[in-house]
């Protein structure tokens, strides 16, 4: 298992986890572009978006915008909250484990750049 997504759910290398059940782990972003920007991601790996193709799966997307909702309740994100899936090169994805980024605690631009 070489994907370090997969690593951090497994417990194997250390994040600073926010959440976690059978289904998603979610932690704190190691560059963070908002006061609060935490990702969250299914623990079965799933490449992007574009691996998003049976009711597993799809589930295990789902499962992780309810995580989101959690997360943003428990820590009253009153003002709102952007969730951002970036999905391929064009998009800027760094790291082909599916995941959301929860930004959140400032005023966000859009379009986004
Ligand atoms: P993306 O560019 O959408 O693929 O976002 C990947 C994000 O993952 C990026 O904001 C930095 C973050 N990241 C990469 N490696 C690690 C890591 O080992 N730990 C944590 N906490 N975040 C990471």
């Amino acid at each position: 298992m070489s994907c370090i997504f997969c690593k951090i759910a497994a417990g194997e290398i250390p994040a600073d986890i926010v959440f976690k059940n059978e289904r998603v782990t979610a932690f704190t972003d190691l560059n963070p572009m908002a006061p609060t920007h935490i990702l969250i991601i299914p623990n079965q790996h799933i490449d992007s978006v574009d691996a998003i193709v049976n009711d597993e799966t799809a589930r295990a997307a789902a499962e992780c915008l309810r995580a989101a909702r959690e997360i943003a309740q428990a820590r009253a994100l009153t003002g709102g909250y952007r969730l951002v899936t970036n999905t391929g090169p064009d998009a800027g994805q760094s790291v082909p484990h599916l995941h959301f980024h929860l930004l959140a605690g400032r005023l966000m631009t859009w379009p986004p750049g």
